[in-house]
């Protein structure tokens, strides 16, 4: 049972036309009514849940801040419990003195994602939806957001829940076999269990092509442009992103450091990394950047290569090419309007790479070809068709998702093996399990504490 009440700032700081403190728990409606006069005279604890109230925020009698007070009384609201949000003038100092005024009473501070916890210990969502939240939150593009309200209206759960009754049908089919063997389910049809958890799997299964273009679609494609200094990744950067984002000069050694920007292409999110051009140096600015660059290499999903097409393939080229090995690479050659001294068919027997495009990126040409690329690499063409189906786009989800399917696989083999009842329904319950670990039903509280401590402050 929580009997605490928290407190948090639920707005971003900084200067904005509304700044909210949210306040949840038992004492939520005294304690804000200690500190907030209505300018219709009545006390907070009077008044209708699901209203908007005008008044002011006081401290002995002076005002701190004119605001709007919305009530809503549990169990109809976020958490479930008493739920107060004052939305205060948005600059800093209001937002603060509000705070620190309130947490002079009975309530404390909360930890992250400690309102979306408590919405999950009252039953008002289940883990996978409040991981939507989070989701939502944190959105790159309008696909991404896309799914990850799906999530948060439980689409994703009651497809699991669904498949997890059928595993409980067989559960409790097998079951009632192994307790009273002489009575009617004498001779269990194996047939009927291995069907339906044939069925299942294959549901899963379905769920489960879905996670690789889920995965992009909440984490992005963490994409990082690489090439000696001078080749023109600084350009490419702010081409893509359509701004003058990086520095831009004609000498070498210009990027010092990583530089990553967001970009959506058709909806799917690339996180951009600019970095310093791989050379030797004895600057040593210079050689923290490289020294980043290669770090940033490995982190990456995709690597832009970019080359200048104006000059022969040399060492430094050569270099690179080592440190990207077994990587998905895309290599452009650049500054196609100068004469060429790098041709394609050379350049793709040197490096192995299938996937290159000549490119100025200065004067344009042949961009869209690589956004083309990109999508036709990631399979990610059909995307918004995909966005339509319910789809994992949790790390998370997907494991327990695949555990599950090799607990079924097992039970299936052992069912049809002759094995004792008692072992395939180990099995089948594990199966259950894991299934149960996507709406965190059969979590732990160490994982759940950990999966909310991710969340951010006020949510
Ligand atoms: N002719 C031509 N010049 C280009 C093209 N793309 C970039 N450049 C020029 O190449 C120079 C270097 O560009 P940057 O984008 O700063 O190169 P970089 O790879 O980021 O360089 P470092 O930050 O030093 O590693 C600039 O003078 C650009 O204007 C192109 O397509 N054609
Ligand atoms: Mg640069």
């Amino acid at each position: 049972m929580i009997d605490d009440t928290i407190v948090a700032v639920a707005t971003a700081v900084g200067k904005s036309g509304v700044g909210i403190v949210r306040v949840s728990g038992k004492s939520a409606i005294h304690i804000v009514n200690k500190v907030f006069r209505s300018s219709s005279g009545k006390s907070l604890l009077d008044l209708r849940s699901n209203t908007i109230n005008y008044g002011f925020v006081e401290r002995e009698n002076k005002i701190i801040d004119e605001v709007l007070v919305s009530l809503f009384r549990g169990p109809k609201s976020y958490t479930g419990e008493d739920v107060v949000e004052i939305n205060c003038h948005g600059g800093p100092i209001p937002i603060k003195l509000t705070m620190e005024l309130l947490l002079t009473f009975d309530c404390r501070l909360a930890e992250p994602g400690e309102f979306t916890r408590r919405a999950f210990l009252n039953g008002r969502i289940d883990l996978s939806q409040a991981e939507g939240i989070m989701d939502i939150i944190s959105a790159k593009t309008d696909l991404s957001l896309d799914a990850a309200t799906k999530q948060v209206l439980g689409k994703l759960s009651s497809m699991i829940n669904e498949l997890n009754e059928s595993i409980i049908s067989s559960l409790a089919l097998i079951e009632a076999t192994i307790d009273y063997p002489d009575e009617v389910f004498e001779s269990i049809d194996v047939d009927t269990i291995s069907n339906s958890l044939n069925d299942v799997i294959n549901e899963l299964n379905n769920l489960l092509l879905t996670a690789k273009t889920g995965k992009i679609l909440r984490d992005g494609i963490k994409t990082t442009i690489v090439g000696k200094p001078n080749v023109g990744k600084s350009s490419l950067l702010n081409s893509l992103l359509e701004q003058q984002r990086a520095i831009v000069t004609d000498i070498p050694g210009t990027t010092r450091d990583i530089l990553e920007e967001q970009i959506s292409i058709n909806g799917v999110p690339l996180v951009l990394v600019d970095t310093a051009g791989i050379r030797e140096t004895d600057d040593v600015v210079e050689r923290i950047g490289v020294e980043r660059s290669k770090s940033a290499i490995n982190e990456s999903n995709l690597v832009l290569f970019v080359l200048d097409g104006s000059k022969e393939w040399e060492e430094y080229d050569q270099k690179i090419l080592e440190l990207i090995k077994g990587k998905k690479v895309i290599i452009l050659i650049n500054k196609l309007d100068l004469p060429q001294m790098m041709d394609i068919n050379i350049i793709a027997n040197k490096t192995g790479v299938e996937n290159i495009i000549n490119v100025s990126i200065e004067k344009n040409i042949n961009l869209e070809e690589l956004k083309n690329e990109i999508f036709s690499m990631y399979e990610i063409s059909d995307i918004e068709d995909q966005t339509m189906n319910t789809m994992i786009t949790n790390l998370r989800h997907e494991k327990a998702i695949k555990d599950a399917v090799k607990n079924l696989m097992e039970a299936i083999e052992n069912i049809e093996a002759g094995m004792p009842l008692d072992i395939v329904a180990i099995d089948i319950k594990d199966a259950w399990e894991n299934l149960g670990k996507v709406s965190g039903s059969s979590l732990n509280k160490n994982i759940v504490d950990e999966i909310f401590s991710r969340f951010c402050l006020g949510k």
